[in-house]
């Protein structure tokens, strides 16, 4: 710590700016925090190998439940119905499910008041564990979870005989023709973060006890990478560098609540659609969905906060299941192809939409030179990455 403290006094002074300091050292202590749970091998699990033309093992990817106490400050309540839908149906479809950290929010509430109003998600989540289909990690709201202890007082009961365990994160060995050629590397993305993770009791004090009482007067938003963009951008960027710095490795994280897909944001991929639009109506249904999304951020980014050239596709975030319009949005592996989803559909059928897609050979390639790239697929313009109209009120 004593020597990232030394390097951001060090960028302040040549920079003759705080903030850049500041901003510097926020993000080192991302880059160490991700080091560091990569190599905590104690608290890291490997699942199933894919490979890249293959149908199975299937996986989908929630995270950011944040499942409350059906009052007021509980986030989850609005998006239940999808949730249980999606689950019911990957269960059907033989995926595995991960739960990518703040599944429960354990900042505001008691952990067996929660699990008590949300008995039927539990068991839906039970159900992949029986079939040892289900894996957990935890986030910085249920972070109590990383002992064995709780997990076993609080969780055990509900998720049958077979032993449950809460991992920090989770690899994916990806193949090509039964060789490795990288991984997914899964996490929930707080780790570093001074709020969320060094002063991680102290920011539950405060939530639980000050914050939960003044949200309830002013309905003001917690101040976080959920709900700010300068930190969302902050957090997204570290996370792309840590993992552009990896070998043959994608990093998928939840924690900001905003999906990314191939490092680029819903913003970023708007911009360039805007680039690429052929015709006036084209480019004026991009101009107004960008503007939208654009509002959408508490702080919409400056001209000159241009966002920054993504050359690998190595990072990717599901998103949340708390957006308080009641939507969804996850990640699917399956069939060879990273897919970004959403429940319910456009017309709120208990459908996933697909919001935008990719082949893993494409995304692999471009984090393993060995891999030769195959013809781009650009995202359609008719498929934007984030429905309209989601907004929240989580903190990250
Ligand atoms: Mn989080």
């Amino acid at each position: 710590m004593w020597q990232r403290i030394k390097q951001a006094i060090k960028i302040m002074w040549q920079e003759k700016s705080l903030k850049a300091g500041w901003k510097h050292f926020l993000e080192i202590n991302i880059l160490a925090g991700l080091d560091k749970a990569y190599q905590n091998q104690d608290s890291l699990a490997a699942l199933p190998a894919i490979d890249l033309d293959a149908e199975h093992p299937k996986y989908i990817i929630f995270s950011d439940q944040h499942r409350g106490a059906r009052n007021g400050a509980d986030d989850f309540q609005a998006s239940e119905r999808a949730y249980n839908a999606a689950l019911a149906y990957y269960f059907e479809m033989g995926y595995h499910l991960i739960a990518l950290g703040d599944v429960e929010e354990l900042w505001e509430e008691r952990p067996s008041k929660v699990l008590r109003n949300y008995t039927r998600s539990l068991e839906l989540e039970a159900k992949f564990h029986e079939h040892g289909r289900y894996h957990r990690v935890f986030g910085n709201h249920d972070d109590i979870w990383k002992s064995a202890r709780l997990v076993e007082h609080y969780l055990q009961s509900t998720f049958g005989a077979k032993k449950l365990i809460v991992y920090e994160s989770l690899r994916i060995p990806v193949q090509q023709n039964g060789e490795d050629i990288g991984e997914f590397y899964l996490v929930h993305g707080h780790q570093g973060s001074i709020e969320s993770d060094y002063l991680t009791r102290l920011s539950r004090i405060f939530v639980r006890y000050i914050w939960r009482v003044f949200q309830g007067i002013t309905k003001k938003r917690l101040n976080t990478p959920a709900t700010n963009w300068q930190k969302r951008q902050l957090t997204n960027i570290a996370m792309y560098n840590w993992a552009a710095a990896q070998e043959n490795l994608v990093l998928v994280t939840g924690h900001t609540h905003y999906p990314v897909f191939e490092s680029k944001t819903h913003e970023a991929q708007l911009v360039e659609a805007l680039e690429r639009a052929a015709t006036p109506a084209d480019r004026a249904a991009v101009a107004a969905e960008l503007e939208w999304v654009r509002a959408q951020g508490s702080q919409p980014p400056q001209a000159n906060e241009a966002y920054p050239e993504a050359e690998k596709s190595c990072y990717f975030n599901s998103g949340c299941c708390s957006f308080s319009d009641g939507k969804i949005t996850g990640l699917e592996i399956v069939n060879g192809r990273i897919r970004l989803i959403r429940w319910p559909d456009d017309t709120g059928e208990p459908n996933a939409k697909e919001l935008t897609s990719a082949p893993l050979h494409s995304v692999f390639a471009t984090v393993n030179a060995n891999i030769g790239p195959i013809e781009p697929v650009p995202t359609p313009l008719e498929l934007p990455l984030v429905a309209n109209g989601h907004k929240h009120t989580v903190a990250a």
